[in-house]
């Protein structure tokens, strides 16, 4: 395990990085294998554990469920220990379950896990405490590896790798694997590329430095007839129906345009109905809201001239729910129950008020984007 010597090595001031390009600088241009993580220390840490229990956000987005992936990969290849991935919610778009069917990612409802079954647990695109993930209460995390704002109930956490600056959590891991040389077969490739590629927007949103090295690290060892059967999935007809009620309801309001879409066949629904509208040229701002059983969740999307969405949903929905997102897109959900579709009017209408307010615009008048 060269990737723990060389850990362990480290001073105060060295990185594993500096040694890691030593040994293949043939490989690897050094600009590519710097990184300010101390991975081997993280890994001994685990030492003596046999089975490491991964947990995502609930209802999964391709960055999260790559990076369990990939974390998974990483800790059996340097470790005698065995991952499991945590599903929390439900894999809903329809991209997101193509990734996971096409490429094998093997998850495990949290419904059918008993957690104390496992010796260690760790997060991944998300933190303890978020109130968006299914870590159960009062249990130690060993692991968490995020790209979100850091949080104070992650402060304790032995294995903390929180790099709020970067544009994905699935940059990290690909890090890892190339820092450890653990060999990259394709579906994991091709599921950390399609990652990179989802989470920035084809690296055009919030993407750094590294989000392009660890593209071009990728790029060679995609499968690409896989990737754009992810990318371009077959859709029930049921998924026109809830864009074609999504788009009726789209409402403008000054530069914001605000979607309730009432009841919704999945989570994540709102986020790509989100996404969807912020393409239009009127908008600065896209707030979708939809109800999946009785839980009222939110997205929210920003030009990035205007990149707070992540604290805008923060205040919209204050001690309400959980909140949770980066410059340009966040997401929330409400914890009391919101049964009928008055009360989901009613919620609605309160958090476009509220948004309006927070982004200072008053109440404007309100017209249908499309149709009369
Ligand atoms: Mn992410």
């Amino acid at each position: 395990m060269p990737g723990l010597e060389r850990g362990s090595s480290d001073t105060a001031t060295g990185s594993a990085a500096s040694d890691a390009h030593d040994d293949h600088p043939a490989q690897v241009p050094p600009e590519l294998d710097v990184f300010d993580f101390a991975l081997g220390p993280a890994l001994a840490g685990l030492r003596g554990r046999q089975s490491l229990l991964i947990y995502m956000h609930d209802n999964p987005d391709p960055d999260a469920l790559a990076a369990a992936f990939g974390l998974k990969r990483v800790v059996e290849n340097a470790l005698p220990i065995k991952a499991t991935l945590a599903l929390g919610g439900i894999v809903g778009r329809a991209e997101n379950r193509a990734m996971v069917e096409t490429l094998g990612i093997p998850l495990f409802a949290t419904e059918a896990l008993n957690p104390a079954a496992y010796d260690a647990l760790a997060i991944v695109d998300s933190q303890p405490g978020t109130g968006n993930n299914s870590l159960p209460p009062g249990r130690p995390v060993d692991v968490v590896i995020d790209h979100h704002p850091a949080r104070e109930e992650s402060a304790q956490v032995p294995w903390r790798d929180i790099r709020p600056e970067l544009g994905a959590t699935s940059t990290i891991l690909v890090e890892y694997l190339r820092a450890l040389n653990v060999p990259v077969d394709t579906p994991l490739a091709t599921a950390l590329f399609y990652a990179l590629r989802a989470e920035t927007r084809d690296l055009g949103r919030e993407a750094t430095h590294a989000e392009r090295v660890a593209y071009l690290f990728l790029f060679p060892l995609v499968d690409f007839h896989l990737l754009s059967r992810i990318a371009q999935p077959k859709v029930p007809r049921e998924h026109f129906a809830a864009l074609d009620r999504a788009l009726r309801s789209a409402q403008v309001l000054g530069d914001l345009v605000a979607v309730n879409m009432g009841s919704i066949a999945y989570p994540d629904l709102v986020a790509e109905v989100a996404d969807l509208l912020l393409a239009w040229e009127g908008a600065r701002f896209v707030l979708c809201c939809g109800c999946f059983g009785d839980r009222f969740y939110l997205s929210l999307r920003t030009e990035p001239s205007e990149g707070r969405a992540g604290a805008l949903m923060r205040q919209l929905i204050s001690s309400e729910g959980a909140a949770g997102g980066h410059g340009t897109m966040a997401g929330g959900r409400l914890f009391r129950p919101i049964a009928t579709d008055s009360e989901r009017r009613a919620t609605f209408d309160q958090m476009v008020s509220r948004l309006l307010d927070l982004i200072g615009r008053g109440s404007p008048p309100s017209a249908p984007l499309i149709g009369s």
